[in-house]
């Protein structure tokens, strides 16, 4: 007899509820739960395909060992305990050899419990987690933390503006936020996308500005002018609640609309109209979208110009608008940040994290400036920054440190829900590093390309396999298991605290199960997970212009138009454009050669990152790599739809099928991001065919190419060319 199990869906962030008909411990059917407080019955493609997940064939079921050469694909079955034992044991003597340092763990984008590896490198005294947090959403909280001492969730529903700034949720956030998008719209609100393609929200849009990709924050400063030059900008705001206006405005003085247009493709009609719009529109919010955190050089100061932006257009802290800080009583829950343990890392040890020397503000130096100013707040207003988001090693002199043992030796890995060698840029050099490792150990579903290259891997349970708390800043809801979990699959909790009490963290680890960590957590709202569970939710209210009472959570207690933490670490204070290192403008002759402008990894359904290539109706949906280009381009390489054509940069080239579409500019195209080959051999030098179209073999991440702030390493807005393969 089926039976029905409410559960939840973690393929991708927003935990979209589940009914799962659950027959013999098998999920036969997958339904969105009606009673789910946010997601109310809604579910997407991908969603849909759990079941898919949770039974597929290829999934890793027990915990295996390397047995040949690494990467040899030749592996032997080893049992949870023993296997922990060895990696602990090999840990302890690595760290006694090389300190704790030597450890590094990359994450990707975070879909796991994201706080039991970063407690578990505190104590262990490693400040070497890195991963695609230096890219991704991270480093806009980092700015906005620096700028205004908080982060900003947009009330979106309720209000009348909405700027989709290289951001594309139909696909990426197609429940959740994208949900809030249709409602505003629906009441009337004004749609503006920024989008070098013409994707389906600029069909909504009322303004759709095709802008050259990296060109950004040319464009935000050329609104910044007309901004304050029109009179467009609150002033009263400004004067009581900013610092550093008159540097702003002389950094915005020279992007006159004429200037704008011919850096970012726009005209100079489309820069008018759409700076007056978002500034007379009242409330307006401009959502964070990963279009800009992944341009490389001009990544930070994108955030930086979007903030100004915000406070500007006095945005900031109203109905409507861009709402910061967190709201009782979800802030009184037990945070991520205190269970992270950040302060149990001794301070020689946070002095060794790699990387924190080039880019400052993404490293300890920049954290503990904004944790600093944030701690000036009241106890009850006050919301440190979360350090796993916002303060991390950068990959590249991790994976230097692999290869060279400069400035010392990294000789160990772990990568917990992360495929580094498709997620990273220069995918290359993160294979070089990953096979130097005297000890590489892996947690995940599948055996992935990087997963391919360990020593062990541990299989990890889906999310309907365990709970999960879910918590932002406005709700917490209970996220409950759906079936236990399958073969000797377990949660990561299980996996760091089974390594923690090995390696002596052990009181610091005293939860027996993820179930009793959640009690913890809830505790000081008087709640249990099972008591959340029923009263569906914890919910706070909105609370806006708290300020008024406390000051913002930075150094001067205002809005940083300058930042005063950049200015100390000696960064960029006001925002700054720069053309990035390779474009049409920014290397002519390389232009000639590399003609077209790359963009890499817009998302699409059913898919997520690297994820689902072996699940077949999300394969049938998507069999091939695509990169689009095009018509008018195509036909004059004398390509047609459907070949096999390589994409080429300085860097390397892969090869894709050419899709062909009027949604993308003549002068661009745009390859797909994550495929590897879960149908190919595994063993090397094949390794999935982890080579052939992995777009991050063609993107760069040296010094030259990132952002000096943060080390944001560049995704898009790059030059290629493209021949029949
Ligand atoms: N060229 C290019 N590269 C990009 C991007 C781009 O747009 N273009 N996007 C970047 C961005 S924004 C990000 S966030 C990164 C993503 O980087 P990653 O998160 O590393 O990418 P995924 O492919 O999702 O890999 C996650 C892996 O973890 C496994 N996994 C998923 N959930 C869990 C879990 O709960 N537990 C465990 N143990 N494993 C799990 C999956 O099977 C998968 O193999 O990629 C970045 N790379
Ligand atoms: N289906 C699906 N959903 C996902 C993911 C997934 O892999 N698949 N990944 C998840 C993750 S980790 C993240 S970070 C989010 C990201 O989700 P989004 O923020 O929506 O990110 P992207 O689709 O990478 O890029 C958004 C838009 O930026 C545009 N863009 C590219 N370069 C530029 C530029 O230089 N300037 C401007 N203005 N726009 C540019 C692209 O054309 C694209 O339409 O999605 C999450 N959701
Ligand atoms: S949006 Fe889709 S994939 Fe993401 S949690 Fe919801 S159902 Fe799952
Ligand atoms: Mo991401």
């Amino acid at each position: 007899m089926a039976e029905i199990r409410r559960s939840y869906c973690g393929l991708c962030h927003p935990r979209c509820g589940l009914l799962l008909e659950v027959e013999d411990g098998r999920i036969i059917g997958v339904k969105g739960d009606p009673e789910h407080p946010i997601s109310r019955g809604r579910i997407c493609p991908r969603g849909r395909l759990m079941a898919d997940h949770v039974h597929h064939p290829d999934r890793i079921n027990c915990p295996i060992k390397r047995k040949g050469e690494r990467g040899s694909g030749k592996w032997q079955r080893i049992g949870w305990e023993e296997a922990l034992d060895e990696v602990a044991q090999k840990l302890a003597t690595l760290r006694d050899h090389y300190g704790a340092e030597t450890l590094a763990f990359t994450h990707g984008t975070k879909r796991t419990y994201h706080w039991d590896e970063r407690r578990f490198f505190n104590l262990f005294g490693s400040p070497n987690v890195c991963g695609a947090n230096t890219i991704c959403m991270c480093p806009s909280q980092a700015v906005e933390y620096a700028t205004f001492g908080g982060f900003t969730w947009g009330d979106v529903t309720n209000s009348r503006c909405v700027v989709l700034w290289g951001h594309g949720p139909s696909k990426s956030d197609p429940i959740y936020l994208y949900g809030m998008i249709l409602r505003a719209k629906k009441n009337g609100a004004k749609l503006i996308v920024v989008d070098p393609r013409r994707i389906d929200e600029a069909d909504k849009a009322d303004l759709w500005l095709p802008i050259r990709p990296g060109t950004d924050v040319a464009l935000m400063l050329g609104w910044i002018r007309i901004i304050i030059e029109e009179n467009l900008y609150d002033r009263d705001f400004v004067r009581n609640w900013t610092v550093g206006f008159e540097e702003l405005k002389a950094a915005a003085a020279p992007f006159t609309p004429r200037k704008v247009a011919e850096t970012t493709w726009l005209t100079p009609e489309q820069v008018v109209a759409s700076a007056r719009c978002y500034a007379t529109t009242k409330p307006a919010v401009i959502t964070w979208g990963f279009g800009l955190d992944k341009q490389g050089v001009n990544a930070t100061q994108a955030a930086r110009a979007r903030c100004c932006l915000k406070a500007l257009t006095g945005n900031l802290d109203i109905p409507g608008g861009e709402t910061l800080g967190w709201s009782d009583p979800v802030g009184r829950i037990r945070s991520q940040e205190e269970m992270q343990m950040n302060e149990a890392i001794p301070p020689e040890q946070r002095a060794k994290q790699l990387g924190a020397d080039q880019y400052p503000f993404f490293g300890f130096p920049g954290w503990s400036r904004n944790e600093q100013a944030n701690r000036r707040l009241p106890r009850e207003y006050m919301h440190p920054p979360d350090a796993d988001m916002t303060c991390t090693a950068h990959t590249r002199p991790v994976f230097d440190a692999m290869i060279t043992g400069n400035p010392y030796s990294v000789k160990a890995a772990i990568s917990v829900a992360s495929n580094p060698l498709l997620a990273l840029a220069n995918a290359r050099r993160t294979y070089d590093a990953l096979k130097r490792l005297e000890l590489y150990v892996v947690g995940e579903f599948y055996l992935t390309p990087s997963a391919a290259l360990a020593d062990y891997v541990f299989p990890i349970c889906s999310t309907v396999e365990t709970t999960e708390l879910w918590s932002t800043g406005a709700f917490c809801v209970a996220c409950p298991r759906g079936i236990e979990p399958l073969y000797e699959r377990r949660n990561t909790y299980d996996f760091w605290r089974g390594l923690a009490v090995r390696l002596g963290q052990g009181e610091h680890w005293p939860w027996e199960s993820i179930d009793d960590v959640w009690d913890y957590m809830l505790e000081p709202v008087g709640l249990t997970f099972d008591k959340l569970l029923e009263q569906k939710g914890l919910f706070g209210k909105r609370e806006f212009e708290r300020y008024k009472k406390y000051g913002f959570g930075t150094p001067s207690g205002k809005v940083e138009l300058r930042s005063s933490t950049f200015e100390a670490l000696g960064c960029e204070p006001v925002p700054l454009y720069r053309e990035m290192p390779q474009s049409p403008l920014g290397d002519p002759k390389l232009a000639g050669d590399f003609p077209l402008v790359l963009l890499s990894g817009s998302r699409f359904l059913p898919m997520y990152q690297s994820e689902h290539r072996q699940i077949e109706k999300a394969r049938k949906a998507r069999p091939d790599p695509l990169v689009t280009l095009h018509p008018e381009t195509a036909k004059a390489l004398d390509l047609v739809d459907g070949d096999w054509v390589k994409v080429e940069t300085p860097l390397g080239s892969v090869r894709m099928r050419l899709h062909l579409s009027d949604r993308v500019d003549p002068r661009m195209a745009d390859a797909d991001h994550g495929w590897w080959f879960p149908e190919r051999e595994e063993a090397e030098p094949n390794l999935f065919g982890v080579f052939e179209a992995n777009i991050n073999l063609l993107c760069p991440d040296e010094s030259e190419f990132c952002s000096p702030e943060i080390g944001s390493w560049p995704h898009t807005a790059l030059l290629c060319r493209i021949e029949k393969a």
